[in-house]
């Protein structure tokens, strides 16, 4: 059951974020999105009841067991690092802006981001 609700959630929005409220790399790419101006959703999962099996089916299906687990427009992008490096590569407000996180005018604003 997890597996297709992991899925079902990673497509219900242009982005989620898998994550953990105590996690200072999920803070990190919460922040990072915020700056560039992106909405998205988080799904906090140690306050979910069924946030380990969630887990472990984002493990078993992505290949990632650690949070953040970000997913853009459904597709699995990676955690912290992997989110950073696609920032730093210039593709991270490409994306956002192709799934309608954030939109075109504020890219520019999003270009100033601190990460
Ligand atoms: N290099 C990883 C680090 C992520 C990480 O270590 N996350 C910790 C939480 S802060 C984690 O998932 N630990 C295992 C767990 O909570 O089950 C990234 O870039 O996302």
């Amino acid at each position: 059951m997890a597996l297709p609700k992991a899925k079902e959630i990673a497509d219900s929005a242009p982005v989620v974020i898998f994550s953990k409220t105590y996690c200072s790399y999920c803070a990190t790419v919460k922040r990072l999105l915020k700056e560039l101006g992106a909405s998205f959703k988080v799904i906090e999962l140690n306050v979910e009841d069924d946030g380990s099996e969630m887990q472990s089916a984002l493990a078993q299906w992505t290949g990632q067991r650690t949070v953040p687990n970000v997913f853009i427009g459904g597709k699995h992008i990676g955690g912290c690092d992997a989110t950073i490096a696609l920032h730093g590569g210039g593709k991270l407000v490409p994306l956002l802006t192709e799934v309608g996180a954030v939109a075109k005018a504020e890219t520019s604003r999003g270009a100033k981001a601190s990460i």
